[in-house]
């Protein structure tokens, strides 16, 4: 499946805005993946279906989440949580895709996990620093993007946190542990 199919397949199942959004993590992905030696390929395959269940009703992806024995605990927590797991899923059944890895950076993309592989990396940081976004802090992070790739994701990840925490929402314990994980091998490596 080439870049022009894998499109093809997902535009259906997205709004021209979040379209727009995925070209933007996908042309970053690919980017990203030749600085720091990633699989290139499938950085552009997993950025292209990085949201592709953004869009699926909440009783079906609870459904999908109860049936396939993904963490219940995700039932408590935001359903934005939600389309990633979801979305590794029906990407595999749905569109066909096998490949572990893509599959991984697709289920991990909203919330990391602790000892994240490079491709996942590259995905949650994509994600966060493609062109079309604007947030506060965004700036900073694509400053690091170009420096060193934890560092980078910690930032994302310290943001989204601090953000969650403002408005008061449910921190996913996930997302906890990957901000630890990553924390920590960073200073270890600086000693
Ligand atoms: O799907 P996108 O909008 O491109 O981005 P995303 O998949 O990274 O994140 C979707 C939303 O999930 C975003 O608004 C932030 C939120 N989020 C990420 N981690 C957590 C979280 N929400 C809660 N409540 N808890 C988390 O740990
Ligand atoms: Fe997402
Ligand atoms: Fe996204």
């Amino acid at each position: 499946m080439n870049r022009e199919e894998a499109l093809k397949i997902v535009k259906p199942h997205l709004t021209d805005h979040r379209y727009e959004h995925t070209i933007g993590v996908t042309d970053t992905a690919v980017k990203l993946a030749e600085k720091y030696g990633a699989d290139t390929y499938k950085a552009e395959i997993a950025g292209v279906f990085h949201d592709y269940a953004k869009f699926r009703q909440k009783e079906e992806m609870k459904t999908i989440i109860v049936e396939r024995g993904m963490p219940e605990s995700l039932l408590t927590h935001s359903s934005e949580l939600w389309h990633a797991p979801v979305g590794a899923h029906l990407v595999e059944k749905e569109v066909g895709i096998e490949d572990l890895e893509i599959l991984e950076a697709i289920r991990n993309h909203t919330t990391g996990k602790p000892g994240m592989p490079l491709l996942d990396k590259v995905i949650f940081l994509a994600d966060y620093i493609e062109p079309g976004r604007q947030f506060p802090g965004v700036e900073e992070v694509r400053e690091l993007a170009n420096e060193n790739l934890d560092r980078a994701v910690l930032k994302a990840i310290q943001n989204t946190i601090i953000f969650l925490m403002k408005q008061k929402q449910l921190i996913y314990p996930q997302t906890v542990d990957t901000y630890n994980d990553l924390l920590a091998s960073i200073k270890e490596k600086g000693k």
